[in-house]
């Protein structure tokens, strides 16, 4: 054992088991003479000495593989989450005015929940041209926010009212409203559950009939809880989140809230768009039939077809 990465342990005493460290000097006289080591450990030692010494070396052995054992045994932590770039595959028309709150696709067309008192609306619109096809007007006390389409149905949340709105998907007649706690920012659904934001580090999963809440996960990237949770969207069984304020979207393991990659969507937007403080990246889409992911922001003049590169 020649050259340890220490740098100091010429070899192990097969007397003591203890890393041999030789005297400078010695080192100097042994590279000349090639001499054995006469260094910490003494070549004879006295009587009992050396079964001690060999007790203490095998010890301190034993120790070492324990410890050892129980580094290895012990879990990793948490990779740390890939990390996507993203190429434009697309672009499209997006009402500059639209504050866009929730964006989702179905059957090839666009629907699109906006903000602000007084201007709040759900609205269907033409893909290709960015025309707003139909749309209903919320009341002017009610924020919209969030909105997900389930079957023939729209959800569309509010800010602060605590108020849901269910609409029929073709006609936009208000088929019923619901009642939930706390703020309602982004909205999505999986098979069974509503799927819940608030602004906070943690999603809501709710019983889409009772509208009470089943279970809830903090998001965590890293061990650390992300906060400003927004607009959702539920692609292949994880949930795409748009973190409010940021570039980034946390795509999230639904069933522990653990961010497994983070998409960056630095550079998407021209710096004209984002001019206004409020422009942010803000909506998210998923075409399932033909895997086309959307993304827009808050009167963002443009919406997006984006594909996911590694960075
Ligand atoms: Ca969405």
């Amino acid at each position: 054992m020649r050259n340890t990465r220490h740098g100091l342990a010429d070899s192990i005493c097969t007397s003591c088991f203890s890393f041999i460290v030789p005297a400078a000097g010695d080192l100097l006289s042994r590279r000349k003479k090639n001499k054995p080591h006469q260094g910490r450990c003494a070549a004879t030692p006295e009587p009992g000495q050396g079964v001690r010494r060999r007790w203490i070396g095998l010890s301190v052995a034993a120790v070492s593989l324990i410890v050892l054992g129980i580094a290895t045994w012990a879990p990793a932590r948490d990779p740390a989450p890939t990390v996507h770039g993203f190429e434009v595959v697309n672009t499209y028309t997006h009402d500059s005015h639209a504050f866009c709150q929730g964006l989702a696709f179905s059957k090839g067309v666009l629907y699109e929940g906006t903000g602000k008192y007084g201007k709040s609306t759900l609205r269907r619109v033409d893909l290709a041209t960015g025309e707003v096809l139909q749309q209903v007007q919320l009341d002017r006390n009610l924020f919209g926010e969030g909105i997900t389409i389930w079957d023939d149905r729209i959800y569309q949340l509010t800010w602060r009212s605590g108020v849901g709105i269910i609409y029929d998907k073709k006609t936009f007649a208000k088929l019923e409203t619901f009642r939930f706690r706390g703020e309602g920012w982004g909205l999505t659904h999986d098979e069974e559950h509503l799927i819940l934001s608030d602004g906070s580090s943690v999603l809501y999963f709710l019983n889409p009939t009772t509208f009470r809440e089943v279970r809830r996960v903090v998001v965590r990237d890293g061990g650390i809880p992300v906060a400003n949770l927004n607009e959702l969207e539920y692609v292949e069984g994880k949930i795409l989140a748009n973190v409010w304020g940021s570039d980034q979207i946390a795509r999230i393991a639904p069933e522990t809230g653990e961010v497994i990659a983070r998409i960056n969507l630095r550079g998407l937007a021209p710096p004209e768009t984002r001019r206004n403080p409020d422009a942010v990246l803000n909506g998210i889409a998923y075409d399932a039939k033909n895997q086309r992911l959307f993304v827009t922001g808050k009167n963002w003049p443009t919406l997006y077809e984006i594909r996911l590169k590694p960075l």
